[in-house]
């Protein structure tokens, strides 16, 4: 056993900085790289790791306290086989730190930007080019790539640090290799480059170093007044994005290029017509930054002269907030891939960033139809642009009613119905007198079997036998988009209003009942929906649904086919009209009838016969029989 003292690295600065976290506490049996301390300086933020493996005997600092290099952090008690002195902490300069493993640091350019996302983490594999980290600036935002193929050992840089050039960001192991590969190529590094044309009108061109992006976003349109440095259009590299500034300022003319195309270098961007008809500055390039390490944004990059100060790169803003939308590239590349649009995902990051989470977030809520729920999100499941929130609490006292789950569920499905079916409804009122003389005079019948007769299970008979005369009212439309389904068995839902909500107790093989047996299941089924005790069989099944108001009054309603069923029947409340009769005025008892369905799945003329056939029935009962 073997006791050392753990000190503070290079930390690539004289003053003295604080910790801010320990990670550790004594008795820990602790893992060679494992973090023990954070220290933070006004620049950045950093992981002291172990250099050994053993356990904590003691911890010298505590949050708060300032210190520098070398001075002591941890006593560690360690076996024989103790590691090397601290040459895997965190350093400023990029190095490989074993024979194997290399640290990955900050590039030059990169410095003063905040590290928004860790796009792996320890023990992912990585190759070379893909992102390790999203550097954001208020000028841009970027993606430090590997620089070489190997697996991740560590990080050293945590998100929401401050980014300093040459500070190291992770550990990698990389296979057989021990130097740092040489660093990848720039990224796009200088502005719109602005070409005279004389006349008061100049073709902005793509700049140096953006040729092969995509063109993302015209934030301007023809016609438009800009001035010089408001963004013209968004590029996007696979590992950056950026908006090219106007030159000068001017009125748009035309554009040269359009949303998708890919730029070409020095390719014309658009004509501007600048103010007094002065022509811009010669095309000046901007040089891009020396790489020496992993490519990042290069946020100082020369500026040619004062004149073209549109051409300074500072002037290339971040796409992340173009559109009012504040996500990263490679995030605003995953929601393009998923057909996602940003604007519609609520970010969860700092100062709302949206993350590569909230657009599977997103995504899932889409798909399993949460964002079909009633307000904002309904419409936004549709892409039908969202309600906007109101606080109604200005215009007097309100409380916030918590929806119970049937509500949640119902108003879900309402909106998901009411927008994928397309609708017509049909209205007619049909002559009960006789059905109501026969139903009245089953009331006492009724009393002694327990049963009540309401006009309901005369109309679930009346449906049933109009179901089976006209079957194309008893299909479900097949999810291929090629076929229909065609059912041969009769269930009918009644939508009963209960005490948690509107549910839809279905009634199983209503054509093979009778009505006694039918007003018994009714009731039972009524009871159990407003005691709440319906299980998800009972609601199940349905073929069509009755859905009466008639017990409450109205004349008339446009009710919403209950998919995946293709048709519904509104109930109004029957009431005593003047029926002419051919020669004279005769008082009839009506029903007020409503049906509702899918126009893909039903025509006109199946509805009218439907219609015409249950309008028979119920109005002469004695047609059932038939
Ligand atoms: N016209 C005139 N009177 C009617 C009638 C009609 N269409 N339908 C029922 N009535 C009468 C009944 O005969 C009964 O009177 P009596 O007690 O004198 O016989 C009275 O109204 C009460 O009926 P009820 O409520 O006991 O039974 P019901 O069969 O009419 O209705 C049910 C049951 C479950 C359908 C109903 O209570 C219900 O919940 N309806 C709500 C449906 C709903 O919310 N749908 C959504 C609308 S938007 O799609």
């Amino acid at each position: 056993m073997a006791t050392q003292m753990i000190s503070v690295p290079d930390i690539g600065t004289d003053d003295s900085v604080e910790v801010i976290e320990i990670c550790i506490s004594v008795g820990d049996k602790i893992e060679a790289e494992q973090s023990i301390v954070v220290l933070e300086s006004d620049k950045a933020s950093m992981d002291v790791p172990s250099p050994a493996a053993g356990v904590v005997k003691s911890i010298t600092v505590k949050v708060g306290d300032k210190v520098s290099q070398g001075s002591a952090l941890i006593e560690l008690e360690s076996g024989a086989d103790l590691a090397p002195a601290p040459e895997s902490t965190p350093a400023p300069e990029a190095a490989p730190t074993q024979s194997e493993e290399m640290t990955v640091v900050i590039p030059e350019g990169a410095g003063d930007a905040q590290v928004i996302e860790l796009c792996v983490k320890p023990g992912d594999q990585v190759a070379e080019g893909d992102s390790l980290i999203v550097l954001e600036s208020d000028k841009a935002s970027m993606e430090v790539p590997s620089p070489a193929a190997g697996t991740v050992v560590n990080f050293i840089i945590k998100q929401g640090d401050t980014s300093v050039e040459g500070a190291p960001i992770l550990t990698l192991a990389v296979a057989g290799s021990s130097s740092q590969p040489a660093a990848p190529k720039a990224e796009p590094s200088s502005a719109a480059t602005p070409a005279a044309t004389g006349g008061g009108e100049q073709v902005v061109v793509v700049p140096d170093g953006a040729e092969d992006a995509d063109v993302i976003e015209l934030c301007v349109k023809v016609g438009d007044m800009v001035k010089e440095g408001d963004s013209l259009i968004v590029l996007e590299t696979d590992k950056a994005s950026m908006e090219v500034p106007s030159p000068a300022a001017g009125k748009v003319v035309s554009f040269s290029i359009k949303q998708g195309d890919k730029t070409v270098k020095g390719g014309a961007i658009l004509t501007l017509e600048t103010s007094g008809g002065q022509t811009a500055p010669a095309t000046t390039k901007t040089e891009a930054p020396k790489a020496q390490a992993p490519t990042a944004p290069t946020s100082k990059a020369p500026v040619a002269s004062s004149a073209s100060a549109a051409v300074d790169e500072a002037a290339i803003v971040a796409a992340s907030r173009s559109a009012d939308v504040y996500a990263g590239p490679a995030v605003r590349k995953f929601a393009r891939e998923m057909a996602v649009d940003l604007t519609r995902v609520k970010g969860s990051g700092d100062r709302n960033r949206i993350t590569k989470d909230d657009v599977k977030t997103y995504v899932k809520q889409v798909m399993t139809g949460q964002q079909a729920a009633p307000g904002a999100s309904a419409s936004v499941g549709s892409g039908i642009p969202a309600i906007p929130a109101v606080d109604f609490s200005q215009f007097g006292e309100i409380e916030l009613v918590k929806m119970s789950k049937i509500k949640k569920l119902t108003a879900a499905n309402m909106s998901r119905n009411w927008l994928n079916i397309p609708h017509v409804t049909q209205f007619d009122d049909v002559d009960i007198t006789e059905l109501e003389a026969f139903r009245k005079s089953l009331a006492a019948e009724a009393e002694k079997r327990g049963v009540k007769m309401t006009p309901l299970p005369f109309l679930l008979k009346a449906c049933a036998a109009a179901l089976v005369a006209e079957p194309s009212f008893n299909v479900s439309m097949h999810s291929d988009g090629e076929h229909i389904v065609q059912k041969h068995y009769v269930n009918i839902g009644i939508a009963v209003d209960s005490p948690i909500g509107l549910v839809v107790p279905v009634l199983k093989d209503v054509d093979k009942k009778g009505l006694w047996e039918l007003a018994a299941e009714f009731g039972e089924i009524t009871k159990k929906a407003r005691d709440g005790k319906l299980g998800p069989k009972d609601m199940q099944g349905g073929c069509f649904t009755i859905s009466s108001l008639g017990a409450m009054g109205g004349t008339g309603f446009t009710p919403i086919v209950n998919a995946p069923e293709v048709a519904i029947l509104g109930v109004s409340k029957a009431a005593m009209k003047p029926v002419w009769d051919g020669s004279t005025f005769v008082p009839r008892q009506m029903l007020p009838l409503s049906l509702s369905y899918d126009h893909r799945a039903i025509n006109g003329g199946d509805a009218g016969r439907f219609f015409v056939y249950l309008n028979s029935i119920l109005s002469d009962i004695r047609r059932l029989l038939l």
